[in-house]
């Protein structure tokens, strides 16, 4: 039975767009898989569908989850036996403005979610109403370079290291930025300058194909720019 107030509607929620995207999925595809709980949804729901694809993961616990459920989870480097090319990714997202930009990496992934969503011919969103606002709001997060860390952070005013949390899986430091979003475009070309800055969470509507959003029990699409 659904349940119906605060938190545990977003968690219907996203479970909703997660089993609306994991319909989305065909035989033979090769598929990226983000990170959080809403994509903890999406997970079981393609594991389900028994189809013979090969994916990649966006975080360790991605991984790990994906491969307890039957999952095919390839390498995603230089190696030989690494995909190249994701036929779709499916992801959450912390919010969703009505421009299409998102912001990303409430979980600290988001590095490895834009390189994945990127090499995807389609980028599919997942969300919980909750997740769409009328304005991106700090923080933004960012994943900083160790080398050079406390230097690089002097280099962003308004971006402080976020407290226990561990390195990414790639060793970056994830921080947090705090001020006005009042130009998305703006903002992330700034962050895209600052050497020591390896990603950013806003990204730009032009990557997303769809935006999926559980509304009650119904799964409400949106299209992308992409
Ligand atoms: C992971 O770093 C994030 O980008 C998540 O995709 C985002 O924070 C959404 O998380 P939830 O699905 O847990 O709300």
């Amino acid at each position: 039975m659904p349940t119906t107030t605060g938190d545990g509607r977003a968690i219907d929620e996203k479970r909703v767009a997660a089993e609306a995207a994991a319909r989305l999925v065909e035989n033979g595809m090769t598929v990226g898989l983000g990170t959080g709980s809403t994509v903890a949804f999406l997970l079981p729901a393609l594991a389900d569908r028994l189809l013979n694809i090969r994916c990649v993961a966006t975080s360790p616990a991605t991984e790990a989850q994906a491969r307890a459920l039957g999952l095919d989870v390839l390498p995603f480097d230089a190696s030989a036996e690494s995909l190249d090319h994701l036929d779709i990714s499916i992801d959450g997202a912390d919010q969703v403005a009505p421009d299409g930009w998102l912001i990303k990496g409430g979980g600290g992934a988001h590095t490895r979610e834009k390189v994945v969503a990127t090499a995807a011919d389609q980028f599919v969103v997942i969300v919980s109403s909750e997740k769409m606002v009328e304005h991106l709001a700090a923080p933004v997060p960012l994943e900083i370079l160790g080398y050079g860390a406390r230097a690089t952070l002097l280099e962003v005013p308004g971006a402080v290291l976020r407290p226990s949390t561990p390195r990414s899986p790639d060793g970056g430091l994830i921080a947090d930025w705090y001020g006005e979003i009042d130009d998305p475009a703006k903002l992330a070309t700034w962050f895209d300058s600052v050497a020591g800055v390896v990603g950013h969470g806003l990204f730009q509507p032009e990557l997303v194909s769809e935006v999926i959003v559980g509304r009650g029990s119904s799964a409400e699409s949106l299209p992308g720019r992409r």
